[in-house]
């Protein structure tokens, strides 16, 4: 009965984090909430709870009615259906935070009637009931696990409904075009004509290039769901750990002018613009004897293949080195910023002589080479616009942004289905087969939305959240 009817229950949950606080919060939500509320809360101003009006904050005594012990003073807010989260009768006590107090709170509530919520069934009751698509519902997980600035301002547009909006516009479009389709495939005597096949084709390549501008801000999405690694390579005594320091905006390595400093790597996690980044300063690349520098060089070289960005710094005031040469030779330039350091001192490598070590004659290379003095704080702004223009592929600022694994996917399947509609516009095939495909990308968007998804999968995603959202 509770898979069919989930609304008949009441659902009950503390929805403050444990552990003690100021004021922890019990929720109630479903049909006989108020009725529950009106057998243990005693409003000081001596109404039944189910006389109040909705979106009312109440003072008053959570009272055991079995012995009338006082459990707690508690403001009892009251949202009736369906203005509420859930669009159920809405009950919520504020109540001291004390463990205990909630745990008999919570006890009270279901020797009345409430049953224990599962993990996210407040925001999955809010889906069920059309308060939320599935989309908005995720963000608000999203929201909560939100780390970085980034990361809370994609989930927030995202539950307001940016990203759903697209969506349904994409959908209200490939609807358009099917119906336009379906409606040849019911008159199989009437084959499509060559004037609607160039309007339907034109029409699909418009939807599939919609489809392809949303996905590519799924790459950021990724981004900033797992953050990127960026290592600070070069020879010793360029200015690795002073750059480290510099970008973190604090004394992490330390800095010496004997080369050799740093023996093995240093790890930080850093944010720039709100992107989770982890930086990693290496020891100096250099050939050596010393056994415990070797393997810090084994380490920082090893790093090359983890990282997604590499800064190799190199030292403007010494002629470039046989140790240069060979990290030149070592990183792939379009995955690297060359930092040319220390140009306050009188310079004996210019930016144009490390540039023209990678032109070989042939294929023209031209490295992404930013001039600093870290010393004296210059061009670090100008390598922190380089790093954001290096990995990201759009911009961050844009509203709508495919953080989700599952969106993304779903977004490839409607993008394939929608292309192979086009090959087969194109090469002249029946309507039923560019109807099939066009029908199977509203299936994809509209496991989006949660229009089509299964329950297996509802039932992954609210697993997810915590108890009380
Ligand atoms: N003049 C000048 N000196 C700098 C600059 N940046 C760093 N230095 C100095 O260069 C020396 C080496 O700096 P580190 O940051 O320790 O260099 P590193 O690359 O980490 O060296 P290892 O750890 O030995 O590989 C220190 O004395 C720094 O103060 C700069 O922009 N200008
Ligand atoms: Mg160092």
């Amino acid at each position: 009965m509770s898979v069919l009817f989930p609304n008949d229950e009441t659902i009950v949950a503390i929805a403050t984090p444990p552990g003690q606080g100021g004021i922890g919060i019990i929720r109630l939500s479903g049909p006989t909430s108020i009725s529950i509320a009106d057998q243990l809360f005693r409003p000081a101003h001596g109404r039944q709870v189910s006389s109040l009006e909705s979106h009312t904050l109440t003072y008053g005594q959570i009272i055991d009615p079995e012995n009338c012990q006082l459990i707690d003073q508690s403001l009892m807010g009251l949202m009736r259906a369906p203005r509420s989260y859930t669009m159920e009768d809405t009950i919520e006590f504020n109540c001291h935070g004390g463990q205990s107090v909630l745990r008999q709170v919570v006890e009270l509530t279901i020797r009345y009637g409430a049953k224990v919520a599962e993990p996210g069934e407040f925001t999955k009751r809010a889906f069920l009931n059309g308060r939320l698509d599935l989309a908005q519902a995720e963000a608000v997980a999203d929201l909560i696990n939100a780390k970085t600035e980034l990361s809370r301002q994609a989930a927030a547009n995202q539950l307001v409904g940016r990203l759903s909006e697209e969506i349904y516009e994409l959908n209200d479009q490939i609807a358009d075009l099917l119906a336009e389709v379906e409606a040849t495939v019911d008159f199989p005597d009437e084959e499509l004509d060559l004037l609607d096949r160039s309007a339907i084709n034109y029409k699909a390549l418009l939807i599939s290039d919609a489809i392809k501008q949303i996905l590519q801000t799924s790459n950021n999405g990724r981004l900033l769901r797992e953050g990127l690694k960026i290592a600070i390579l070069g020879k010793p005594n360029v200015g690795k750990s002073s750059l480290l320091n510099e970008l973190l905006a604090i004394d992490r390595a330390i800095v010496t002018e004997i080369p050799g400093t740093t023996r093995d790597t240093i790890e930080e996690t850093w944010q720039l613009q709100g992107l989770p980044i982890q930086l990693v300063d290496t020891a100096g690349i250099r050939q050596t004897n010393d056994l415990v520098e070797k393997i810090g060089i084994e380490k920082s070289t090893a790093i090359l293949q983890t990282a997604n960005l590499i800064l190799l710094v190199v030292d403007a005031s010494r002629p470039l080195d046989e140790n240069d040469q060979y990290l030149l030779k070592m990183v792939e330039p379009k995955q690297t910023l060359f930092v040319l350091n220390k140009i306050d001192l009188p310079i004996e490598t210019s930016a144009d002589e490390l540039s023209s070590r990678f032109s070989d004659g042939k294929t023209e290379i031209s490295p992404i080479i930013i001039q600093t003095s870290i010393l004296d704080s210059i061009g670090i702004t100008e390598l922190e616009e380089q790093i954001l223009a290096v990995v990201l592929e759009t911009d961050l600022s844009q509203s709508v942004l495919v953080t989700n694994v599952r969106h993304q996917e779903a977004l490839q399947i409607a993008q394939t289905s929608v292309r192979q509609a086009i090959d087969s516009i194109q090469a002249d095939m029946a309507a039923e087969f560019i109807a099939l495909d066009l029908r199977g990308a509203l299936d994809s968007l509209g496991d989006i939305v949660g229009h089509t998804t299964s329950d297996d999968i509802l039932g992954r995603i609210f697993s997810q959240f915590c108890i009380g959202k």
